[in-house]
This record gives structure tokens, C-alpha cells and sequence, in this order.
């Protein structure tokens, strides 16, 4: 199995956490591959015409987009794991983790990678109100006793809000214990600490 990964993405930290979790590490090649949509990276395009990764390699089938490659690894691998098959709130909450990665991405076009002259602070505004939204539901879901388990929706949110923290957005932890909390708790494992984000996105080649 191989996956073409990104130390500092987000998507691509969900599926490896994942593969990890369902056993699968020893068994996958994981390749780091630089793209923005400002610095075209031609072996991704070859897979994904998109030109994004997170992109799987499997037994000839080539996959991607995290929430196909998470059902995907899901469907074939969970059986054999601790991890149970992904319900209806574990994949609303893979697509609220997608949701925060996607603002977060898109506030620091405005933060830090578009030109200066570019930038426009009410659409930064909107996207930071999406994280704010989200953070302040997840802290009430966990003072209401939302489940530390290792499922596919605790890892999409847990390493959506790890990445927040490691791209420097505004933090979810201030005022809310609960969530600060939760997050610690689900990221207390193995899989968690041996994949650290690392390294910045370059736009420019
Ligand atoms: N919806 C996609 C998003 C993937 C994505 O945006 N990946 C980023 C890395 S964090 C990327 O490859 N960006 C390159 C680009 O936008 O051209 C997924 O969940 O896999």
C-alpha cells in the first residue's frame, strides 16, 4: 500500500492515523509530496486531477480525496481492528474536521499566503467564524460526555484541531476545557505521537 502523504496536512494526517490504527503501518509505503495550487506538483496531478493529496495506492486501485480513502480503508481493514465501521455521526464529524481544515486553509490564504494587496479581511473573518462556530459545538458535545474512542470521526477532528494548533490559528482552548481536554485524551496513543505535523507548505517552487 502506498500512500502519498503531507507532513503538514491535515487530510493526509487522518489517513495515516488511521492506517496505523487498523494495523496497516508496516504494510504502507508513506511518501511526503509538496503541493499548493500555486506550486503544481506533476506526480500528484498524474493521480488526482485535482493535484491534492492525500492519494492511496492499493491492490491497483488508486484513491482519492481522505473521506473515499477513509471509507475505502474502512470497508477492507476494520474487521480485523479495534476500530468499528464509521456510523452517521462519525461521518458527520469526519466532514465538520473536513470543514475546519478547509476554513483553516483558507484563512491563512488570507493570514499569510496570498500577497498583501490580496488579501480580504471580511472573507477571513467568515472563515474564522466557521472554526469559532465549530470549536464552541465540540466543546459542548464533549462536557456532554462525547466518547474518546478511536474512531474514524475522533480521528478526522482530533487531527483537524491538532493541525489548527500547529498552523498557529486561533486557538480553540481558551475557554473551552472540555474540548482541550478531549483532544488530549484522544491523542493520547501511539498513533497520534509517532506522526507528528512537520514542515510548511511552500507556493512557490
Ligand atoms: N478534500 C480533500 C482535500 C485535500 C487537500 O486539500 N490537500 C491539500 C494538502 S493539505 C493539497 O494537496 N493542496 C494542494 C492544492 O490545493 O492544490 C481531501 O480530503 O483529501
Amino acid at each position: 500500500m502506498q500512500l502519498f502523504y503531507q507532513t503538514h496536512s491535515p487530510y493526509a494526517r487522518k489517513i495515516l492515523v488511521l492506517i496505523d490504527e487498523l494495523g496497516l503501518r508496516e504494510k504502507t509505503l508513506v511518501t511526503h509530496y509538496e503541493t499548493s495550487p500555486t506550486n503544481r506538483n506533476n506526480q500528484v496531478f498524474e493521480l488526482n486531477p485535482l493535484g491534492k493529496v492525500p492519494i492511496l495506492v492499493h491492490a491497483g486501485v488508486t484513491l482519492y480525496d481522505s473521506a473515499v480513502i477513509s471509507r475505502y480503508l474502512m470497508d477492507r481493514f476494520s474487521a480485523d481492528s479495534d476500530c468499528s465501521l464509521p456510523n452517521f455521526q462519525d461521518l458527520q464529524h469526519e466532514a465538520l474536521a473536513t470543514g475546519i481544515a478547509d476554513a483553516g486553509i483558507l484563512a491563512r490564504w488570507e493570514i499569510e499566503r496570498r500577497p498583501l494587496d490580496k488579501r480580504y479581511q471580511p472573507f477571513l473573518d467568515g472563515q474564522l467564524l466557521k472554526l469559532t462556530e465549530s470549536y464552541d459545538y465540540l466543546e459542548k458535545i464533549s462536557s456532554e460526555g462525547h466518547s474518546v474512542a478511536r474512531s474514524l470521526g475522533n480521528i478526522a477532528l482530533a487531527t483537524a484541531l491538532e493541525w489548527v494548533e500547529f498552523v498557529k490559528l486561533p486557538s480553540f482552548r481558551l475557554g473551552r476545557p472540555s474540548l482541550s481536554n478531549w483532544l488530549d485524551r484522544v491523542t493520547d496513543s501511539e498513533s497520534f505521537r509517532t506522526t507528528p505535523y512537520s514542515g510548511n507548505t511552500s507556493d512557490s517552487a
